[in-house]
């Protein structure tokens, strides 16, 4: 067969497509312009919506990391979240814990609860690198102070937290941090706006130092605060709460409700 052929053999289903286009645009043309943009706008509309709900369950995390000093009853409170009881963990956690759940006050719950994904990072100073990992996928950050023994490890436990509070992955997210007062069944507990002043005076102290470090030194990614000012929590770009807890005892409700806002069921 030589091409010739095929092409008259051809012929008639072209001119049969050419006469159905001519027939869809005479078609078009008569629609009036307003509707096609209506339905062009409406389609882009559909498509724009859908991609940013995708992009919102994405962002959506699940993770509330529980981090500070040794010693301030991170695992207490994990396994009292988890649980409804203390455990009696005594032993300084040399490994992360982590567990995805539903909290114990809420497992006799009707309706919809959504699980939550805890970590628990160890506040050894060789595990604290560990938090790198999870921070980028918090929806909150849990620091626990420990209110008995605070005077001594203040100025430690500021370090801590303005290392934290000026990471990039924590800044850029703006993730909601917690300041946890524990152990308040003690009564030689401090308050917790004792604890938030100090802790501002301390980081206020830090802030001058560091900033005296420069550039050249491989300091933070971001600086806290307003230049000039005292510092204090609330010209943090990230949101910076206090509440007290008592892990021994079970008095969680606070760090409950925080967990809760985050984790939306
Ligand atoms: N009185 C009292 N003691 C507590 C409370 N929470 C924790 N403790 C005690 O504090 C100690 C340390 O608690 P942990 O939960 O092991 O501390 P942690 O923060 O996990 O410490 P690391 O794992 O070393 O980072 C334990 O002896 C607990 O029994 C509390 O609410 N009240
Ligand atoms: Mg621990």
């Amino acid at each position: 067969m030589d091409i010739e052929l095929i092409k008259s053999e051809l012929e008639p289903y072209i001119s049969q497509a050419q006469e159905y286009i001519r027939q869809i645009e005479q078609h078009v043309r008569q629609i009036p312009p307003l509707q096609i943009y209506v339905a062009i706008g409406v389609l882009l509309l559909t498509i724009f919506f859908l991609l940013i709900v995708r992009a919102l369950k994405r962002t959506v995390s699940n993770t509330i990391v529980l981090t500070g000093l040794s010693g301030g009853g991170k695992t207490v409170l994990f396994y009292q979240l988890r649980d409804g009881s203390s455990h009696q963990g005594t032993v300084t956690s040399m490994e992360p814990n982590e567990g995805l759940f539903v909290l114990n006050s809420e497992t006799s719950k009707k309706g919809k609860i959504k699980a939550v994904h805890l970590v628990d990072v160890p506040g050894h100073s060789r595990l604290r690198p560990k938090l790198d990992e999870y921070l980028p996928r918090a929806a909150g950050i849990v620091f626990v102070v420990d209110a008995v023994e605070f005077l001594p490890k203040c100025p430690e436990a500021s370090e801590y937290l303005y290392d934290i509070l000026t990471k990039a992955s924590v800044v850029k997210k703006k993730i909601p941090l917690l300041i946890l007062c524990n152990k308040v069944d003690k009564v030689t507990a401090h308050t917790k706006e004792f604890i938030r002043r100090q802790l501002e005076k301390e980081i206020d102290k830090l802030r001058t130092s560091r900033t005296a470090l420069s550039d050249a030194d491989i300091s933070n990614e971001f600086t806290l605060g307003v230049p000039g000012e005292a510092f204090s929590f609330s010209q943090c770009i990230n949101k910076v709460t206090v509440a007290d807890a008592s892990a021994l005892t079970g008095e969680i409700q606070p760090l409950e409700q925080f967990i809760r806002e985050r984790v939306k069921p």
